[in-house]
């Protein structure tokens, strides 16, 4: 069983995913796939741990500014690379979509070439059955001060071709192949198979799901291996932090201005007044929710109506383990997994922890439609 699985201790992330894999709880693409991700998590940790000693190589900006608008940062490229290739090499992954791409890649042309494809150029021919949607580096620009930063990553299984069903806006002129990746890769978070996250702070943690819980494993690099620690991760159902930039509350909307107001100073159900904890780097404040409970909100504000963070591939992934370890997450409207994104770095508001927190913050509404 997969609880048996967890309880054995010093079981390494290899052997983990092995092991699911002879249980027939993962298939061995996807087993392949971890193992790809757990080599990637190991470079992209040395990278960033070094990285103030080799300043002129790893730290400050490539001098490119990505699709988000914000300056690239060299370590941003860096680590795209090393996740993209890791996976490609893997010849399992159908299509790539990360923060550092303009667009969907192609997942799995190992050795055929060495730019990527992208899905909408003609020469895209998908050729796995796995999709990756991923965040390579998040919170980059907190790496020069040493402050923890991590890597999210979320795993779709590709649709059937006749549940594709894109806009038109989005399908026009895309051949049958192209329009199947990219529906594959414009899923809803509830379509995810798998999900996780690296943290690079005092430890290096991988946080993964299944989708039957949430398991921890911390790198041991004295063996260079993952090492589980957290068999069973799950969140309190009440917690007594709040994470969250306050700088903002001027923009944000009443009942998420009354909701903090009234936390901080004790007036809230549990009437103890919450502690801010707050490190603007989302893995980091994710991670410490998850384990000592509470709620992280970057909630829609009047200047940005979506909130500032991507559903594919920071919204969606965090909310399948929030969920998976008992938790909840909404947008302040409805629950993050059923919204089915329509761009590939649309942004969602996102309100996440305890599910009393939550719930207290905002019941959730009925799912949105679509
Ligand atoms: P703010 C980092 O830039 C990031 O994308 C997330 O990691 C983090 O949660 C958020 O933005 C912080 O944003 O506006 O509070 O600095």
């Amino acid at each position: 069983e997969f609880e048996d699985v967890c309880e054995q201790t010093g079981v390494t992330l290899s052997r983990y995913c092995i092991e699911l894999a002879n249980r027939g709880i993962i298939d061995e693409d996807l087993s392949s796939i971890f193992n790809s991700i757990r080599e990637a998590a190991k470079v992209i940790s040395k990278l960033v741990n070094t990285a103030p000693l080799k300043q002129a190589e790893l730290l400050g900006l490539q001098g490119e500014i990505n699709v988000q608008g914000e300056d690239q940062k060299k370590l941003d490229v860096i680590t795209n690379d090393v996740f993209k290739n890791a996976l490609r090499y893997t010849g399992k992954m159908g299509t790539l979509a990360s923060e550092e791409e303009d667009e969907p890649v192609d997942g799995a042309r190992a050795g055929e070439s060495s730019e990527v494809i992208p899905v909408l150029s003609e020469e895209f021919a998908d050729t796995g059955k796995y999709i990756c949607v991923f965040d390579p580096l998040d919170g980059s620009s907190n790496v020069d001060a040493g402050i923890p930063v991590g890597t999210i990553f979320g795993v779709f299984q590709e649709p059937d071709p006749a549940e594709c069903e894109l806009p038109d806006d989005l399908s026009k002129g895309l051949s049958e192949d192209q329009q199947r990746c990219l529906a594959g890769t414009l899923q809803p978070g509830k379509s995810l198979v798998a999900a996780g996250y690296v943290l690079y702070s005092a430890s290096t943690e991988l946080v993964l799901t299944f989708g039957q819980g949430v398991v921890g494993f911390t790198l041991d690099s004295s063996i260079g291996e993952f090492v589980m620690t957290r068999p069973s991760i799950k969140i309190p159902a009440r917690g007594k932090i709040y994470s969250c930039n306050q700088g903002n509350i001027n923009e944000w909307d009443q009942p998420m201005r009354d909701y903090i107001e009234a936390i901080r100073k004790g007036e809230g159900e549990s009437k103890k007044p919450y502690s801010l904890r707050y490190i603007g780097s989302m893995v980091g404040d994710i991670h410490r929710t998850l384990l000592y409970g509470g709620i992280f909100a970057y909630p829609a504000d009047k200047k940005n109506q979506d909130g500032k963070l991507r559903l594919l591939y920071e919204g969606a992934p965090m909310s399948f383990i929030m969920e998976q370890a008992g938790g909840k997450a909404i947008t302040g409207h409805s629950r993050v997994l059923d919204i089915p994104p329509v761009g590939v770095h649309q942004r969602v508001p996102v309100i996440l922890g305890s599910a009393e927190d939550v719930d207290e913050q905002g019941p959730e509404t009925a799912p949105e439609s679509g």
